[in-house]
């Protein structure tokens, strides 16, 4: 538990006019507990705490140990979401831009040894033009239908902008000479070694190693990983570092046609999810964790997409232990034409860059996705799109790289540029709905257009109905329990034709229900979850359950 404070001035300025950092929070005012990690909007049941939308402040105490003094001690926060400044005993000691990757800096100089220390932290859930995801703040100018500094902000998106210190914080030591970062790349031994002469680069032979691979390939040892262990010896004062790096061996190709693992056509068939829950929000949870991997594996799903935010190192570790294939998502959810202008690049770049640092070295990840439903169609997506793909392929030449696109073949600039064709449909849902007897017709024309155009393999990443749980219709209406078997049945007629042509993969929209912010069209959020917000299924879980266990089963009788 922090001592916790949202800004409520009406510039919400007052924590740095009045200089918050200088001392404890609880001297500057009321303060209330707050749970690290958690999202600080549904713990409470203020509404305004719920709505807050800019600076909140958090403090505790540390202790640290008078034994790190000849250390270096660096502090590092797994995620705080947006902008967030951090100080220790009254000392700016770090500050970073986005919501889902982590950040660290060494501490030495503003730590007290032996002795207890103030650690404050501001975070801003601010979103603009700029930010990845995007938002927009609208101010009320009309006072005689709003009250003075009336204010809410909108974001790009459809998920409730959920803020505060989301993952983990911790304080830990290393050598003064450390271990900065590996990277592991595996690759066949007969292939030659590239060597980079800025770094350290060393190959080592493993002869017949036990491949990385997916549970639904192997169902008793999936999910193999190997651990390199790399010391970094101190010649001046015989200080090791030791560091300690897992990883999978596993190849990953793709052709015209077909998505590849260990050279094997590999089928995803999965979800897209989201980090959400009750009270929590997007806060890491361990229970909630486990319980998505077992609904997972009681589903069948063999993949996952990060939508639309990079998740948290614990859920990664999970994909990478237990075989489950990931695609790993950037924030770039919801670029439109204004968001795709120099500055906004830069920054896009720059998310890429922690992303694929963070992530390089986990076999569960196949595929980069750099964005989500962008405006695809105008053209300056075209140059946009072409340098946030470039600029990841040199990061890391191994993955293939996609964004999952809303937009019509015939019409997207963007796609030119990927390696797999990701696609969001809702026939029967967004347009026709009700009507599933459209599905037969216009998915196929849909998904062939893009594969003929293109010819490169299509993975359906999101397709879903909205589905109140305990509401049954006969015959099937929408937000029925009905309605939403009936629709994704419907799809999976399609997708079984054209499995064995080009469509590498059908992912369903949504995991489960999740927080949006308020609609005309959301009850209390998206409720196109296969499960509840509280992981318990509705009928479309079991049918999807069936299928994905009958392809399973039908790889591993073979
Ligand atoms: C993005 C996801 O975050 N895709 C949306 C999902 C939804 O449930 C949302 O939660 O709304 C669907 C985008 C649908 C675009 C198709 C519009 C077709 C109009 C005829």
């Amino acid at each position: 538990m922090w001592n916790f404070r949202a800004d409520f001035s009406p510039g919400r300025n007052d924590g740095f006019s009045n200089e918050w950092w200088k001392f404890p929070l609880k001297k500057t005012g009321n303060v209330i507990p707050m749970p690290v990690p958690s999202s600080f909007n549904d713990i409470t049941t203020d509404f305004k705490l719920r709505e807050y939308v800019g600076w909140v402040w958090y403090d505790r105490e540390v202790y640290a140990s008078s034994d790190w003094r000849n250390k270096r001690v660096v502090l590092r926060i797994d995620s705080a979401h947006y902008f967030t400044q951090v100080w220790l005993n009254g000392v700016e000691v770090m500050s970073h831009v986005g919501g889902h990757l982590p950040f660290e800096a060494k501490v030495n100089d503003a730590l007290k040894f032996g002795q207890i220390n103030l650690l404050t932290v501001a975070v801003n859930n601010t979103l603009s033009p700029l930010t990845l995801p995007p938002g927009t703040v609208h101010y009320a100018n009309d006072p005689k239908s709003y009250p003075p500094g009336y204010f809410t902000m909108t974001g790009q998106f459809d998920f409730f902008n959920y803020a505060g210190i989301h993952r983990s914080v911790r304080l830990y030591t290393t050598p003064t000479v450390y271990v900065d970062d590996i990277t592991i790349i595996t690759k066949n031994a007969s292939r030659s070694q590239v060597a980079q002469s800025d770094r350290l680069v060393n190959s080592i032979t493993i002869s017949n190693p036990t491949l990385w691979r997916p549970y639904s390939e192997d169902l008793k040892n999936p999910g193999y990983q190997y651990t390199l262990k790399v010391e970094l010896r101190n010649s001046m004062n015989g200080e090791i570092d030791v560091y300690r790096q897992k990883f999978g061996i596993r190849t990953i190709r793709w052709t015209d046609t077909q998505l590849l693992i260990n050279d094997k056509p590999f089928y995803c068939h999965g979800v897209a999810k989201h980090e959400d829950s009750d009270i929590r929000g997007k806060g890491l949870d361990y229970p909630l964790i486990a319980r998505d991997f077992n609904m997972l594996n009681w589903l069948g799903a063999n993949c996952f997409r990060t939508s639309h935010y990079p998740y948290a190192e614990e859920i990664m570790d999970q994909a990478d232990a237990q075989g489950v294939v990931v695609f790993d998502e950037s924030p770039g959810v919801g670029i439109s034409k204004t968001n795709m202008g120099p500055e906004n690049l830069k920054h896009h770049l720059d998310v890429m860059k922690e992303l694929v640092r963070r992530d390089k070295n986990r076999p569960s990840v196949i595929i980069w996705s750099v964005a989500n439903e962008p405006q695809s169609n105008y053209d300056e997506a075209r140059d946009y799109f072409k340098s946030v793909i470039d600029f990841t392929r040199k990061l890391d030449p191994t993955r293939p790289i996609s964004f999952a696109d809303a937009q019509n073949y015939d019409t997207c600039k963007a796609a030119q540029f990927v390696d797999i064709i990701f696609v969001n449909r809702y026939y029967s849902w967004y347009s026709d709905m009700g009507h599933t007897e459209v599905v037969a017709y216009q998915l196929p024309e849909n998904l062939n257009g893009w594969h003929n155009k293109f010819k490169k393999p299509v993975i359906i990443t999101e397709y879903g109905a909205d589905t109140i749980s305990g509401l049954h219709t006969e015959p099937a209406n929408p937000f029925s329990e009905e309605y939403q078997a009936k629709m994704l049945e419907s799809y999976h007629k399609v997708f079984d034709d054209l499995k064995k042509k080009f469509l590498v993969g059908e992912m369903v929209w949504n995991f489960a229900d999740f927080m949006t912010d308020y609609a005309v069209n959301r009850v209390n959020g998206n409720k196109k979850g296969l499960l509840t917000r509280q992981r318990q299924p509705k009928a479309a879980a079991h049918r999807i359950r069936e299928r994905y266990w009958r392809i399973i089963n039908a790889n591993n009788s073979t």
